[in-house]
């Protein structure tokens, strides 16, 4: 049977890199996120190899999620594949200089909106016996960085989490991958620093950086993996980096 991946933050980036990803297997899509537009184009864009379904929710919104999820038709609600994708970094800066509001969403979006949809699509999968839920942390959840300190640690709870489902629901056939890229060029930094371009586009200078694209190969490299197969954890990084802030630019 056709499998149907849910996908938040398929409207830039990673996500929609998986989305098209996805469809050029004909996997039917639920597509998630706040910019409709985005969504319907992508919908539409996507029409010729996959079905797919739009919901328009703010995963730090826990009511919105459980009503967008639960309002998917009947032949809608059996995901078989979950991709806790959306989050972002935001703003950059030592602790004792903090934006508070900055920190609020990267908690709330990147740890709680994660948890939020697991907890709204999780049931069905072990009530099936069968899943997989994918989650995209970072490097950045592996190794701290300065002036990025609240972002690394939500992703050190996106890697904390991933070892608690694959506990949890490893007995129920689900499967857990944990995939941590470095740089990535998306519209990321352009998000963590507030629509600065200049500064945004100097992240990715003076060497290649993944593109979405090859972050969306290995998730097509975990979900076809073969049943008796777990992808547990995949680090990703451009041939240029070494460690979360060690790059080597031309
Ligand atoms: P983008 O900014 O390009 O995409 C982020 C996506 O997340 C958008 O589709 C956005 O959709 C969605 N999103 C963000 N906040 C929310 C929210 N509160 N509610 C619903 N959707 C939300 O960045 P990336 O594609 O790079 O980021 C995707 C994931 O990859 C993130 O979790 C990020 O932390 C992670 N990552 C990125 C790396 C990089 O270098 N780019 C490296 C390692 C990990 P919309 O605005 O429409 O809601
Ligand atoms: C995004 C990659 O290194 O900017 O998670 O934190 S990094």
């Amino acid at each position: 049977m056709t499998p149907t991946a849910l996908i938040t933050g398929a409207t830039s980036g990673i996500g929609l890199a998986i989305a098209m990803a996805f469809s050029n297997l004909n996997y039917r899509l639920i597509l998630c996120g706040r910019r409709q537009e985005r969504l319907d184009e992508l919908k539409q864009s996507l029409s010729e190899t996959s079905d797919c379904y739009t919901l328009n929710f703010d995963v730090r919104d826990r009511a919105a999620v459980e009503a967008a999820i639960s309002s998917l038709p009947d032949d809608w609600k059996t995901i078989d594949i979950l991709i806790n994708n959306a989050g972002n970094a935001h703003g950059m800066g030592p602790i004792h200089e903090g934006n508070v509001d900055d920190w609020d969403a990267m908690i709330d979006g990147n740890v709680k909106g994660l948890l939020y949809v697991t907890k709204a699509v999780s049931p069905g999968m072990v009530e099936r016996g069968r899943g997989h839920i994918v989650n995209i942390s970072s490097i950045a959840g592996k190794q701290t960085y300065a002036n990025g300190g609240v972002y690394c640690a939500s992703k050190a709870a996106v890697e904390a989490l991933s070892e608690g489902m694959r506990l949890d629901l490893t007995q129920y056939g689900i499967k857990i991958t944990n995939i941590a890229p470095g740089a990535v060029e998306t519209e990321f930094s352009l998000v963590r620093f507030k629509g600065d371009e200049a500064r945004a586009s100097k992240v990715y200078e003076g060497f290649k950086p993944l593109t979405a694209s090859d972050i969306a190969d290995t998730v097509v490299y975990a979900v076809t993996a073969p049943p008796h197969v777990t992808i547990a954890d995949l680090t990703i990084l451009a041939s240029a980096q070494a460690a979360a802030t060690t790059i080597y630019r031309k």
